[in-house]
């Protein structure tokens, strides 16, 4: 998978994403990240990318043309990688956006390149973003100083859902939001740590019961932690009816 990142800061993303996991699967050509400076781009002599909004108010604004420079390199050397004529699907990372998701990331995960645009300032020249971006996405419902840790959020989230990029083969399907539960809790030695043993039923090697107690676990924490979750959660019956069983102590000790 390809990543294209357009921002006036590629050391941020590059430093970040060079870094640990995404990193190595960098290494090992299981990823690219490409980070293109939208300041390579500014069509004056000063470098400028900024400028006042028209109608006033407060705060500055990037300028459409070194936007699409930046956005058109990108697209010309996909296609002539490729050959394919198809446009690459574009993000702008903004408060405005849908909020990411586990699905959305699956989604993105099945592209062959993904362009990300990072916006700074007050935003970005409404004219550009109508040509070129084709989905909206916010990380969550804050403001930050740049669309920079909301891409590298989006990056990471992708990258380890892509093969080879996590070392358990397995571990990218069969963690937090399989089923639309919350994992349960894990343990790792020693035993004994500050007086709390490790759940007994962990080391008593019955893989059946494991399973069980592992699931009753993820039941009981997203009651707890995220009950909307439970909602949209897959259940079967016996998970039902340990829920029942959950919910009927709750209000017992009202
Ligand atoms: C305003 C418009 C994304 C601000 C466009 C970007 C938060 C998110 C920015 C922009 C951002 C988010 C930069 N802040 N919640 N700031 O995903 O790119």
């Amino acid at each position: 998978m390809h990543f294209h990142i357009l921002t006036l800061f590629p050391e941020m993303v590059l430093n970040g994403l060079g870094t640990s996991i995404t990193g190595r699967a960098m290494a090992n050509n299981l990823l690219s990240v490409e980070a293109v400076n939208i300041r390579d781009y500014a069509n004056n002599k000063h470098n400028r990318v900024d400028d006042y909004p028209y109608g006033g108010g407060a705060g500055m604004l990037m300028q459409a043309e070194p936007v699409y420079g930046a956005y058109r390199a990108v697209e010309d050397s996909i296609q002539e990688r490729t050959g394919k004529e198809g446009r690459t699907r574009v993000v702008y990372l903004s408060p405005q956006g849908g909020t990411f998701s586990q699905s959305m990331a699956e989604e993105f995960a099945k592209e062959e390149d993904l362009i990300l645009l990072c916006g700074h300032y007050e935003g970005i020249d409404e004219r550009v973003l109508e040509e070129i971006v084709t989905d909206y996405v916010s990380i969550g419902d804050y403001v930050l100083t740049g669309g920079e840790l909301p891409a590298m959020v989006i990056v990471d989230a992708v990258s380890r859902l892509i093969p080879g990029v996590l070392h358990n083969d397995t571990s990218a399907e069969f963690e937090s939001f399989q089923d639309n539960l919350l994992e349960y809790p894990h343990y790792t030695r020693p035993e004994i740590w500050h007086d709390k043993q490790v759940p007994p039923i962990l080391l008593s090697g019955h893989h059946a019961n494991v399973e069980k107690w592992r699931r009753e676990q993820s039941l009981k924490r997203t009651l707890e932690r995220r009950p909307d979750l439970i909602e949209t959660a897959i259940l079967s019956k016996e998970d039902e009816k340990y829920l029942k069983k959950l919910k009927k102590g709750l209000h017992e000790s009202e």
